[in-house]
């Protein structure tokens, strides 16, 4: 029992989990019958006609996410109440039964294509509670039908960088208990879509534990192996009550991966973030929200905590009755772009020179912090636990930004660090102690004028790594 802290330094993410963590930033776009019946969880029993976007066009939604710096879209083909937006071979209660496009439609085609066009991955949300199919609380019915519409997602519309599951699971007719076969869904996903990766209730990609935004002070990727399994048995409820359930590290505990943690479970496993949350109150478009969209401050501060937080951001966007998205949350994600662009855009420190602690080689030297280069990476020698550099940052440069990011394909390994700022007299003044750092820490700090930066690593889990050290200044709104 108990992880080493060298066992856990050396867990390093799949390919996979690689490159849906470089998306960094993604939509979430829930649209379907409930947009049309205002409502957020449908019953089933809302009749198709009533989907009928008057202007739909699905490259309105990918243009506004391209604005605000996204790099992929997963899009709710299925949500609780079972409509399909997709024409389904499986039930009659899809867009083929809509006046949509005269029931000729296909949605989740529409958005592949809208996406695949401008660059952006596509990804799919599946709900496997299914409050209109008939089969459904019959177990082994319902998991057949549930693959077969599983099938044709996942072979008819390209390569899909995400599945996305929820493990909501309520009761079917007459008190039915749905048992999901998760392991046969993964086993299908892994067969047709093997780069996807499977999020939330899923073994890839963590749910942070909250819909409001908020991440961690010190948010590991390496976590207990048992917290990948939390969500599904939670939705297979009656596994839950076996005693077992609350002794496990949960998804909305406060620390799931520090040494203590570790010292405590049996195996150890790559589990990284995601926090999802969405652009109005609800996921679903209502009219009486179009007043209440987060402001761009709200989704700047959103965005810095989440991607520079070691989480990736998953916004939702909702389309409305005509099937766009609304003006002012299009205005929103434009100047949330430009936020980005104006702050991220220029890293101060590109090509500084860097003193400091040796690399293990010649190859992984300090010059490699400032090379603007993500593949190259200092790392520090065998059994060396801690670091130190200086930037130099020329005449008084004015910062209030320092991203710091581990070359984490070696796995996740700083766990406290220290910066600080001198203008060449000697002193230097304290900026910023931080824990955790991993694919992207984005240290914020009262707007800073020096000459030179220092980075302490003070403790970490073994030959600590650094891909790039960048400096920035948020050029506040224009006056
Ligand atoms: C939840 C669902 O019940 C909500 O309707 C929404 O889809 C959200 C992303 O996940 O569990």
């Amino acid at each position: 029992m108990g992880v080493s802290i060298q066992e856990a330094a050396r867990i390093a993410p799949s390919p996979r989990q690689l490159a849906w963590q470089e998306l960094e930033f993604y939509a979430f776009i829930h649209f379907t019958v409930n947009t049309f019946t205002d409502m957020e969880w449908g019953h089933g029993d809302e009749s198709p006609s009533i989907f009928n976007p008057s202007e739909l066009d699905a490259r309105q939604w990918v243009a506004a996410c391209q604005a605000a710096g996204m790099k992929g879209l997963i899009l709710t083909c299925k949500h609780h109440d079972g409509f399909c937006l997709w024409p389904s071979a499986y039930t009659e209660h899809s867009v083929k039964s809509s006046p949509w496009r005269g029931g000729q439609g296909d949605l989740v085609r529409e958005v592949s294509d809208a996406c695949r066009e401008a660059g952006l991955k596509f990804g799919v949300y599946l709900s496997p509670w299914d409050r209109h199919e008939p089969s459904y609380g019959d177990s082994p019915a319902y998991n057949a039908f549930f693959l077969n519409q599983l099938r044709e997602l996942l072979t008819g519309y390209g390569e899909l960088f995400c599945v996305w599951f929820d493990g909501a699971c309520g009761e079917g007719a007459n008190g039915k208990r749905q048992v999901y076969d998760w392991d046969a869904y993964y086993g299908l996903i892994r067969e047709l879509q093997p780069n996807s990766v499977i999020s939330v209730c899923g073994p890839d990609v963590r749910w942070c534990g909250n819909e409001a935004g908020h991440t961690r002070k010190s948010e590991w990727s390496v976590v207990p192996a048992t917290m990948r399994d939390n969500e599904k048995i939670q939705a297979n409820s009656q596994q839950a009550d076996d005693g077992e359930f609350a002794k496990r590290v949960g998804s909305e505990d406060e620390d799931l991966g520090s040494r203590a943690v570790l010292a405590g479970a049996s195996e150890a496993v790559w589990y990284p973030a995601e926090t999802n949350t969405s652009i109005r109150p609800g996921w679903f478009y209502h009219a009486a929200e179009d007043d209440r969209v987060k402001t761009a401050d709200e989704l700047m501060e959103l965005y810095e905590r989440t991607v520079g937080g070691n989480s990736t951001f998953l916004l939702n966007l909702p389309p409305d009755r005509r099937g766009l998205l609304h003006e002012n949350d299009v205005a929103r994600m434009k100047e949330l772009g430009e936020r980005i662009g104006r702050t991220y855009g220029a890293d101060l420190a590109a090509g500084a020179s860097v003193q400091g602690s040796a690399g293990k080689d010649a190859a992984h030297g300090a010059e490699r912090l400032t090379d603007g280069d993500r593949s190259t990476f200092w790392q520090a020698p065998e059994g060396a636990e801690q670091a130190e550099f200086v930037i130099e940052l020329g005449s008084g440069l004015a910062f209030d930004r320092v991203v710091l990011a581990e070359n984490i394909r070696e796995g996740q390994r700083i766990e406290r660090f220290r910066l600080e700022a001198s203008s060449g007299d000697g002193e230097w003044r304290p900026l910023y102690e931080g824990t955790v750092v991993g694919y992207k820490k984005i240290c914020r700090i009262a707007e800073t004028t020096a000459s030179r930066l220092r980075l302490t690593i003070e403790e970490s889990r073994w030959s600590p790594t650094l891909t790039s050290v960048g400096v920035y200044r948020s050029l506040a709104v224009e006056q």
